[in-house]
């Protein structure tokens, strides 16, 4: 397949959580299980925001859903450690394919974010990934003040990078996205990063690939 441009969301697809899981590990009880509260409840809010029409940028709710998860969880957490579990979200790690399959797709095509992060976060965490030069373009949902699904999101990229919404190729790990996108108009690839299944909700992706790698000789 041969778009004109990538597009990628950022946290789960070219950058784990890893930073956030360990954050977590070291002060709360059930690590594993608060880590997937705070990030459910943070796309949660996210959907809510959108729904209600009074848009919070990702760092309010992602703050939001930690306090909702500590509090669920009975944890006690001093203000420092509330802070230090927050600024885990400005540390994302590179996956480890992202470099390479990156650097083959920058030869070929631009490539672009497209993301719920506020301006700030993605500058931050692309910059802590060593990731900055591999885009383009770095789409914030703050400029539309709307979260994906919506197609305002995404409408973002064709404005921006100049190519047809036909002509783009979408990459997420994250099953509403990669639906979203679908439906608004990209053709879509969806990198399995976890073991889960694809949500049966609108179209399915055209592309499936579980690697950078994969995505690099799909397009190359
Ligand atoms: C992102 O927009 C959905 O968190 C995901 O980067």
């Amino acid at each position: 397949v041969r778009p004109d441009a990538i597009v990628f969301d950022m946290y789960g697809t070219v950058t784990n959580l890893k930073a956030v899981s360990n954050a977590c590990a070291d002060l709360v009880e059930d690590p594993a299980g608060f880590g997937a509260l705070w990030r459910s409840k943070q796309l949660e809010y996210t959907f809510l925001s959108s729904l209600m029409e009074d848009y919070e940028d990702f760092w309010q709710v992602t703050e939001a859903a930690l306090h909702y998860a500590t509090a669920a969880t009975g944890s006690r957490l001093t203000e420092g450690q509330r802070s230090s579990l927050m600024q885990s979200w400005l540390r994302p790690e590179p996956y480890e394919d992202a470099f390479k399959g990156l650097q083959e797709m920058k030869d070929r095509y631009p490539l672009a974010i497209l993301s719920n992060g506020s301006r700030g976060m993605l500058k931050k965490g692309l910059n802590h990934a060593g990731l900055e030069s591999f885009f383009d373009h770095v789409l914030s949902v703050d400029e539309v003040k709307v979260f994906k699904p919506s197609p305002k999101v995404y409408g973002l990229a064709p404005n921006r990078l100049g190519v047809c919404k036909e002509r783009i190729l979408f990459v997420s790990s994250n099953s509403f996205d990669v639906v979203g996108a679908k439906k608004y108009g990209f053709q879509t690839a969806w990198i399995r990063r976890e073991e889960v299944p694809l949500d049966p909700l609108g179209e399915t992706p055209d592309y499936v690939v579980s690697s950078f790698e994969e995505l690099a000789l799909l397009t190359a």
